[in-house]
């Protein structure tokens, strides 16, 4: 009996090594993170608020679990909903991305916070941001900045909602 249990936990072991490798190596490539912008901010501004598309390609569900920039102390998730015309806004630990779908960061919805803004964003700069996937790792986007109060970039591709609809959890 003792040695069939051995026999069970190596090939457990082998099982979840094998596992991890092959999550590892097949998904760097599946999420593409598109059209990121910011809105510009008046100058003293404390906070500003970006956007991105969030695509997966990948056969299975990934997680967005934090975002850096150099402009801002910290970056967060937040979700904004209005009930009875009080908008709130509320943190996300990290944005689920179903297989196949495509989550937008918008105005109004979903939008990456960024806290404790070192510079004004001023239109028409780009500053570097970086999302950490749990599967496909970071991913470092360049973010343009569009008006004070912009409601999106300009592309209108960006207002479409996919077939698989935002996740937000
Ligand atoms: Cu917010």
């Amino acid at each position: 009996m003792r040695f069939a249990s051995h026999l069970i936990l190596g090939a457990l072991i082998a099982f979840v090594v094998t596992g991890h490798v092959q999550a590892q190596t097949s998904h760097p490539s599946t999420i593409r993170v598109e059209n990121a912008w910011a809105r510009a901010t008046p100058a003293g501004a404390k906070a500003g608020a970006a956007y991105v598309a969030v695509i997966n390609n990948g056969g299975s569900a990934d997680r967005l679990l934090s975002a850096t920039a150099p402009v801002a102390q910290k970056v967060q998730f937040h979700t904004e909903t209005e009930n009875n015309g009080i908008s709130r806004m509320r943190e996300l630990r990290s944005v689920e991305i179903d297989p196949g779908a495509k989550v937008v960061f918008k105005p109004g919805d979903m939008h990456m916070m960024m806290v404790g803004l070192k510079q004004a964003l001023k239109e028409g700069e780009t500053f570097p941001l970086t999302l950490t996937f749990e599967k496909a790792g970071k991913i470092d986007v360049t973010v343009s900045v569009a008006k004070v109060g912009a409601m999106q970039s300009g592309d209108m591709k960006s207002m479409t909602h996919g077939a698989g609809g935002p996740t937000k959890n």
